[in-house]
């Protein structure tokens, strides 16, 4: 066997290529520079002959009615598909977060396809970029509505700003989780928020939001003049939670000035979160980061072993500079070794401990 000629044991070059050689191979690839065209509209995806829909046109939930007087924000998402919280975020830290997203913006290009908008910004990968803004994802206003409808250790799946343009037309109409394969009518299975860093108006761009349509069931499409499609008006520091079956979208923006928001999205956690937060947020950061957000980003489990590493939960496996995981092995079988001759990671720890 030759000598590995990097660390982890291959040629980068040859495999560099060969990645590449993937990706222009890769269908779902190429579609990333084209995502109007896959997730657009709201399309869900097609059903196959033995996915069977329920039959029923609406999704019923099962809300009991003292609810509206114990818990109405919770009431109101699950009636409407959206609730607003107004006012949350103090000035100063919407400045701050201001503050951390303007040079960010500066440098970030207008979008590629009507989705993204053609005059939009979206700083994506916003974990990765800015630690300024990353209590948003966490806030307590909101983690204890999610804590009440997704499943524990539910997972952060976009984190992004956009800002949309004076000139920008609506962005089409969709549902944040059409990508489930699961027929429609159903239980939502992503959640999203939308902070509004500017006020939103219905001239500026406000979110567009079609109310009770969480509930409709497969092939029904909101309809302009028919359902009512409505501008979410809302003062800065506000944010709208919504559910992932809601129909909604970017509004055109027909004022003088842009509009900023931040959006998280989470999903269930056994969902793969639509953004990479494992090679977004370097690992020598993951062990220095309040405890909650390192579950957004998938170091947790959601039992019994989604999301193990070897048999343990993922933060046993990290050590304090971000290094863990598993021996990596070459294809024969024999692992691969680090300069200095030694396994790079010690032990694998196959077969230990529970999670
Ligand atoms: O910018 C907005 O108001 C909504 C954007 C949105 O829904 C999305 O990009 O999925
Ligand atoms: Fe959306």
């Amino acid at each position: 066997m030759t000598a590995p000629s990097t660390r982890s044991g291959y040629d980068s070059s040859k495999s560099r290529q060969k990645l590449d050689a993937h990706y222009a191979s890769d269908q779902l690839h190429q579609s990333m520079n084209n995502l109007g065209s896959v997730y657009n509209s709201g399309d869900e995806i097609p059903l196959v002959p033995y996915d069977v829909p329920t039959g029923k046109s609406e999704f019923v939930y099962d809300v009991d009615p003292k609810l509206e007087r114990e818990d109405p924000e919770i009431f109101r998402l699950l009636m409407d598909g959206y609730v607003v919280l107004p006012k949350v975020l103090s000035s100063a830290y919407i400045s701050q977060v201001r503050r951390a997203l303007d040079p960010i913006l500066d440098e970030t290009p207008f979008g590629r396809n009507d989705f993204e908008g053609l005059r939009t910004r979206r700083i994506y990968a916003l974990m990765g970029r800015s630690k300024e803004t990353y209590h948003l994802p966490m806030h307590p206003r909101v983690t204890r509505i999610l804590d009440k409808v997704l499943l524990p250790n539910y997972l952060l799946s976009v984190y992004q700003a956009i800002q949309i343009y004076p000139g920008e037309s609506s962005q089409s109409l969709h549902s944040d989780d059409s990508v489930v394969r699961i027929p429609r009518p159903r239980r939502f299975q992503m959640v999203a928020t939308i902070w509004a860093l500017d006020d939103f108006m219905s001239e500026n761009g406000a979110t567009v939001v079609v109310p009770g349509s969480h509930t409709w069931g497969a092939g029904r499409k909101p309809i302009p003049g028919k359902d009512r499609i409505i501008p979410l008006v809302m003062e800065r520091g506000s944010v709208v939670v919504c559910l992932g079956t809601t129909w909604h979208g970017g509004g055109a923006n027909v004022s003088k000035s842009s509009r900023l928001a931040v959006t998280a999205q989470y999903c269930e956690p056994y969902l793969r979160p639509y953004e990479n937060h494992f090679l977004i947020t370097p690992p020598a950061l993951v062990p220095q980061l309040p405890k909650k957000l390192q579950s957004l980003l998938g170091y947790s489990v959601h039992k019994p072993f989604m999301g193990m590493v070897a048999g343990e939960h993922p933060l046993k496996r990290l050590d304090e500079n971000g290094a863990g995981g598993v021996r990596w092995f070459e294809p024969g079988g024999q692992m691969v070794e680090d300069e200095q001759g030694s396994a790079p990671n010690g032990d694998s720890g196959a077969g230990r401990s529970k999670i």
